[in-house]
């Protein structure tokens, strides 16, 4: 088995995956050239980056919502950072809708314009590491920690594509000043899904009719996610994901880490996030029962 640092490489304090996208490429990616009717989808792996990815091409695409196009969510709201499709990013029709897990500091410059809008979502940090570790057993350039705790330990000392869950989170909830930016949680959205669409529609100043708010709603759910070829993820090209071993949409719930982790393991999670998830603006709930 390699070790965390031979399927990843680290540009400007920040790792990414080999394979998937090079140095040369994230270079291009400070200049990158901006639009006010960009938007960016920001999240930290594994927190709900599809689900959301899936939202904004409901909203913005009526050919979604009404089955009459085919264009799946690696089209629609195409990665940043990834470029997993042969798309001309910087001639493509506005708006453009791109997704990214980079931290703050490796955005394009021009983002800092105040006018562009950008999204994050974020997820509670037990149920993002046992998400992250499903996923390594179906992605097939993330080599997977056979030992569960080593998998914890190189989450929790940031050994992963993104770096340290709490930074990246911190970093974007720091300088949310220097953006026009909204945060949303997985764990609201499971919640409270209408509240959420309405809140991006908002934000978007996107006017839906109630009907069409309600068509976004019942296809982000995770039944129909999970049967929607558009928005599983299942068209993945078959070297970067093999759905053989298990589906990109899982589980899709809050509170799934305590089928898993011990009760010493999530101590240490807490030992390693509880002071610094305190200082969060961000309110998570760890249970699907518990109120947020
Ligand atoms: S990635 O690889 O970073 O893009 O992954 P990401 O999409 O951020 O996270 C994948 C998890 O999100 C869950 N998911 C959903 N949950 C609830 N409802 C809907 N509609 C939904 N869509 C995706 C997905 O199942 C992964 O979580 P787990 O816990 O592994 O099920």
């Amino acid at each position: 088995m390699e070790s965390a640092e031979e399927y990843l490489f680290e540009y400007n304090g920040c790792y990414f995956v080999k394979n998937l996208t090079t140095a040369e490429y994230l270079d291009t990616l400070n200049d990158f050239k901006i639009r006010d009717s960009d938007v960016f989808l920001v999240t930290y792996p594994k927190s709900g980056t599809v689900w959301t990815q899936n939202i904004l091409s409901l909203i913005y695409h009526e050919g979604h919502r009404n089955g009459s196009e085919e264009a799946d969510l690696l089209d629609r709201v195409p990665w940043l950072e990834y470029k997993f499709r042969d798309i001309d990013y910087v001639n493509r029709t506005s708006p453009r809708l791109f997704s990214t897990h980079l931290p703050y500091y490796l955005m394009p410059e021009g983002l800092r314009n105040g006018r562009t809008k950008v999204i994050y979502v974020a997820r509670n940090p037990k149920d993002v590491f046992v998400s992250y570790y499903h996923f390594t057993k179906i992605n097939i350039h993330i080599k997977d920690a056979q030992d569960f705790e080593i998998a914890m330990e190189r989450f929790l000392a940031g050994k992963m594509p993104a770096n340290l869950w709490i930074d990246h989170i911190e970093g974007w909830s720091a300088h949310r000043d220097d953006f026009n930016i909204i945060f949303l949680t997985y764990e609201e959205m499971k919640k409270d899904l209408k509240s959420c669409v309405l809140k991006i529609c908002n934000f978007l100043g996107k006017s839906l009719a109630e009907k069409e708010v309600d068509k976004v709603v019942d296809m982000a759910s995770f039944n129909k996610m999970k049967e929607d070829p558009r928005a599983n993820y299942e068209t993945m090209a078959p070297d970067v994901l093999d759905n053989n071993k298990g589906h990109f949409l899982r589980k899709g719930t809050i509170g799934d880490w305590k089928n898993i982790l011990t009760v010493a393991q999530s101590e240490r999670f807490d030992s390693i996030f509880k002071e610094r998830l305190e200082k969060l603006p961000f309110k998570f709930c760890w249970d699907i029962k518990d109120e947020l």
